[in-house]
C-alpha cells in the first residue's frame, strides 16, 4: 500500500526540458491541465499528495521521481545524471525530510543515479546502469539499501532513457515489460506481460493500491491490463511525452 505521494507543479520552463522525441516541445496550458488529471487519478487510488510548487530553474523539475528514491525504511536523495537536473535536490530534500525525518541518505559525487533507473520489488530493487545512472552510483544505492535490510542488483540497459521507461511492476508477480527489457534473465522469475513495439511508451505505468495509472490511447496494454484484474485510470500525458516523461516520473510513491 501507498500512503503518500510526493508531486510538483511543472513549471513554466518544462517547454525547455531536455528531449530526445522530436515532436515539438510541450504546450505549457495543456501540461498543466493534464498534471491536474494525473493528480485526481492519484487521489482516486487513496492516497495523500504533497504537491511542491514550480521551480523555473529546473525545466524537468515535474519529473520529482529522479532526484529522490522513497523506501518503507529511508529516503534517498539521488544525484542526477544530468547537469541541468542536479540542483533539483536542494528542494526534495526538505519535503523528503518530513515524512522521514533523520532517515534521510544521499548518493554522492562520483555517483549519479536517477531513481526513474531504479523499480522496486517488495525489498528487493532493480537499478539500471543507464546514461544517467552510473555504476558508482548504483554501487552506493546498494550499500543503503542493504543498510536497511533491503537489496539492490544492477541491470545494464541500452536503448531506453531510464529503466521505468521500459518496465513497470505491477505487484502479485506481474511485470509490463517492452523492448530490451521483455527477455531479460533477471526478470525470468516474473509474469512478463509483453508490451507490443506500437505501445512501448505504455510500458511506463503505475500500480497504486491495485489501481494501475497509465497512459491513454494505448488500447492492446490497456485490455492486457484489464485481464489481469486490475482497475485502470488513463491519463492523457502528451505534452510530457514531448520531453520524454511519463506516468511514473510525475511523483514519488511511498
Ligand atoms: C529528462 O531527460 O530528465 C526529462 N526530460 C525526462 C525525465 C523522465 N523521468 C523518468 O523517466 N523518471
Amino acid at each position: 500500500m501507498f500512503n503518500y505521494i510526493i508531486a510538483r507543479t511543472p513549471c513554466k520552463a518544462l517547454i525547455d526540458g531536455i528531449s530526445s522525441a522530436d515532436d515539438g516541445k510541450p504546450d505549457y496550458d495543456l501540461a498543466m491541465k493534464q498534471h491536474l488529471a494525473y493528480l485526481d487519478a492519484l487521489r482516486k487510488c487513496g492516497v495523500e499528495i504533497l504537491l511542491l510548487p514550480p521551480l523555473e530553474d529546473y525545466p524537468d523539475s515535474v519529473f520529482v521521481e529522479d532526484p529522490a528514491l522513497c523506501t518503507k525504511h529511508c529516503g534517498i536523495v539521488t544525484r542526477p545524471g544530468a547537469d541541468t537536473r542536479r540542483g533539483e535536490i536542494d528542494s526534495i530534500e526538505p519535503a523528503l525530510r518530513r515524512f522521514y525525518g533523520d532517515k534521510i541518505e544521499h548518493i554522492k559525487a562520483p555517483g549519479t543515479l536517477d531513481a526513474g533507473d531504479v523499480m522496486m520489488v517488495g525489498d528487493c530493487f532493480y537499478i539500471g546502469k543507464s546514461a544517467r545512472t552510473n555504476e558508482e552510483g548504483a554501487s552506493q544505492l546498494i550499500t543503503i539499501l542493504e543498510k536497511y535490510g533491503m537489496s539492490g542488483h544492477v541491470v545494464p540497459l541500452e536503448e531506453v532513457l531510464h529503466l521505468k521507461t521500459g518496465l513497470a511492476y505491477l505487484e502479485n508477480g506481474n511485470l509490463l515489460a517492452a523492448g530490451e527489457f521483455i527477455n531479460k534473465p533477471e526478470f525470468a522469475h516474473l509474469n512478463i506481460i509483453e508490451i507490443p513495439e506500437s505501445e512501448s511508451y505504455a510500458a511506463n505505468c503505475i500500480w497504486v493500491n491495485g489501481t494501475v495509472i497509465m497512459p491513454s490511447g494505448y488500447p492492446a496494454t490497456e485490455s492486457r491490463i484489464r485481464e489481469l484484474g486490475y482497475r485502470v485510470e488513463t491519463v492523457d500525458t502528451s505534452e510530457y511525452r514531448k520531453v520524454d516523461g511519463g506516468v511514473s516520473c510525475m511523483s514519488l510513491r511511498f
